[in-house]
């Protein structure tokens, strides 16, 4: 079977506020300016993403099985689920497609909670405070690796 040309973005917790709460921390982009972000930046590659944000771990989780059927790889901005979540980071390694972990913030020039992540060991690609011109360095590494895969 030929690699869906899809990726699933997934928001977690709070990236609704995106551009509303936090901007010193967080910037002024919304969360539509996000997910527009990472469309533009697959669509150059010929890629459409579906995204989705959830306050709920279980849509999440149920997103990321979804992926399976019809996407090529995730990328993820957990929020903080990344330091707390187990079921998360079970669901990402289960699903078993290459994943790309996007933080917004420098999260190890932050609090000392925010340094480890759950997610980092099953992800390929990580993208750590570059903003959220970083969701588009995620899509193109994501893909990069997509396409040494399916050459390699
Ligand atoms: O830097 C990132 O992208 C984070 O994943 C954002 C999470 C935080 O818990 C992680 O440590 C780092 C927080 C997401 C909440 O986003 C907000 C956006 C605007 C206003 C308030 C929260």
């Amino acid at each position: 079977m030929s690699t869906p040309r899809r990726l699933l973005l997934v928001n977690g917790p709070n990236l609704n506020l995106l551009g509303v709460r936090e901007p010193a921390v967080y910037g002024h982009e919304t969360l539509a300016d996000v997910e527009c972000i990472a469309a533009q930046a697959a669509a150059a590659r010929g890629v459409e993403v579906r995204a989705v944000q959830s306050n709920h771990e279980g849509v999440l989780i149920d997103a990321i099985h979804a992926a399976r059927e019809d996407c090529a790889g995730i990328v993820i901005n957990p929020g903080g689920l990344t330091h707390t979540s187990v079921v998360l980071r079970d669901a990402l390694s289960g699903v078993a497609l290459p994943v790309a972990e996007v933080h917004i913030s420098n999260v190890y020039e932050r609090e000392e909670f925010r340094h480890f992540s759950y997610v980092r060991d099953v992800a390929v690609v990580h993208v750590i405070g570059e903003g959220v011109a970083g969701y588009a360095t995620a899509v193109t590494r994501l893909l990069d690796t997509i396409a040494g895969v399916a050459d390699g």
